[in-house]
């Protein structure tokens, strides 16, 4: 294989675009082995803890490198990068927020690689999985941050709460606020990651009428994140965001919204397994008829991955097994911003409400924005049309 075959897979860049990447790659895993404090546990130690071969290892590595969307030349160095994960110190706030992302990322029953990255991460504080309380806590937190200034990765789970000065989020022992805390925090971090829809862009704690003034992380503390959201969000997107920072040395390209290009530079409904019944005009009509039963498109029972932008149908969730629409309900646009309001009712489509502003649609579609409701409504329409003139009689229920 020629080299020139290797880099073909890299979204049409150069192979000297791909030599100056990896040369960079390479200073900088060195500079990280270097610099990263040591592990607790050997990466390989890990594996074998865990049940998992050095194969499955491997075989992940190269599914990972095609995710963050580098040639297939780069999947050494993603291992590489895997196996120091677990140097890098990570300090997790939880402020506004259910709990749900550590939930969801750090608490699998059968743990694959992304879960292992996740669970062996330098965790040098987390308030939801510390032993310690009170002012002991608050000592381990005051250490971290002197240990590890300007080399540890802050990841805030939660909205910031700004309303009556931050007092409706106080935490610890001398009853700072979350806002303070996060200031605090994030001025020693060498990246800042918004996990969750919450800390991305308030989400729910920020929902109407908002009475605490939650607010996402950026936008309350005017700082650049990276943000990883969803209602929880997906592991892999979190991992895929650290392996990028120890390969690199930089967070990944974003779109407006800071998530990752990578993975959150698609729509749902791209990718969407129902696709092919949306384009041939077959819709669900009611939870559990005909259509549902046939796996059908489930547009019309309020399915926003037309307007929203992830990888859920590529990456899935838990171990790979499902993800929403697959388990037979319409994706609620958890990753964009405001979903909570903007994409309600969750089981109505949009055409059937008044416009209204998508902000993640509008940003991230670049150019299409919320252009790409009228022609969604356009296409049901051209489809139920098909519908009716094949005499299927899917256009029952039709308004
Ligand atoms: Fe909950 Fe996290 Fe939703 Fe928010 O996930 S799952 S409300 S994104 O901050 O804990
Ligand atoms: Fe899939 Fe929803 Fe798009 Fe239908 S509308 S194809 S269910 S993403
Ligand atoms: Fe959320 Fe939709 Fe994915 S609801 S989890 S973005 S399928």
């Amino acid at each position: 294989m020629s080299l020139n075959d290797l880099f073909s897979t890299g979204e049409g860049q150069s192979r000297e675009y791909y030599d100056a990447l990896m040369k960079k790659c390479d200073l900088n895993l060195e500079r990280m082995h270097q610099e990263l404090p040591q592990a607790v546990q050997e990466w390989d130690e890990s594996l074998k803890t865990c049940g998992i071969s050095r194969r499955s290892f491997l075989k992940w590595c190269s599914i990972m490198t095609t995710a963050l969307m580098l040639p297939p030349v780069f999947n050494s160095r993603v291992a590489k990068a895997s196996q120091m994960a677990n140097r890098i110190p990570v300090v997790w706030l939880n402020l506004a927020e259910c709990t749900g992302c550590t939930e969801s990322l750090l608490r699998s029953s059968y743990p694959n690689i992304d879960d292992i990255i996740l669970e062996t991460i330098s965790l040098e504080y987390h308030e939801t999985l510390l032993v310690a309380s009170g002012y002991q806590a608050e000592a381990c937190l005051e250490e971290a941050l002197e240990k590890f200034s300007g080399q540890f990765i802050c990841v805030i789970e939660g909205a910031i709460p700004m309303g009556m000065n931050g007092k409706y989020l106080t935490i610890g022992a001398k009853g700072k606020t979350g806002y303070e805390i996060a200031k605090e925090v994030t001025s020693k971090a060498a990246m800042v990651i918004a996990i969750g829809s919450c800390s991305s862009y308030g989400n729910i704690p920020a929902a109407k009428p908002n009475p605490t003034d939650a607010r996402g992380v950026g936008d309350a503390l005017k700082i650049p994140t990276v943000n990883i959201p969803g209602c929880p969000p997906n592991a892999t997107n979190f991992v895929g965001t650290l392996l990028h920072y120890i390969l690199f040395g930089a967070v990944p390209a974003l779109d407006r919204l800071g998530r990752p290009l990578w993975a959150y530079g698609k729509r749902i409904h791209d990718f969407c397994e129902r696709r092919p019944h949306y384009d041939a005009g077959e819709f669900v009509e009611e939870w559990g008829d005909e259509y549902a039963k046939r796996g059908w498109c489930l547009y019309k029972m309020g399915c926003k991955g037309p307007y929203t932008y992830a990888n859920c149908s590529k990456v899935r969730f838990n171990q790979g097994t499902s993800w929403p629409v697959m388990a037979g309900h319409g994706c609620i646009g958890c990753t964009e911003p405001d979903f909570w309001d903007k994409m309600a009712p969750l089981e109505k489509p949009i055409a059937d409400q008044a416009p209204i502003p998508l902000a993640g649609v509008e940003a991230t579609a670049d150019k299409i924005g919320i252009g790409l409701a009228a022609v969604t409504l356009a296409g049901i329409g051209v489809h139920a049309v098909g519908s009716v003139l094949r005499g299927t009689g899917k256009e029952k229920g039709e308004k």
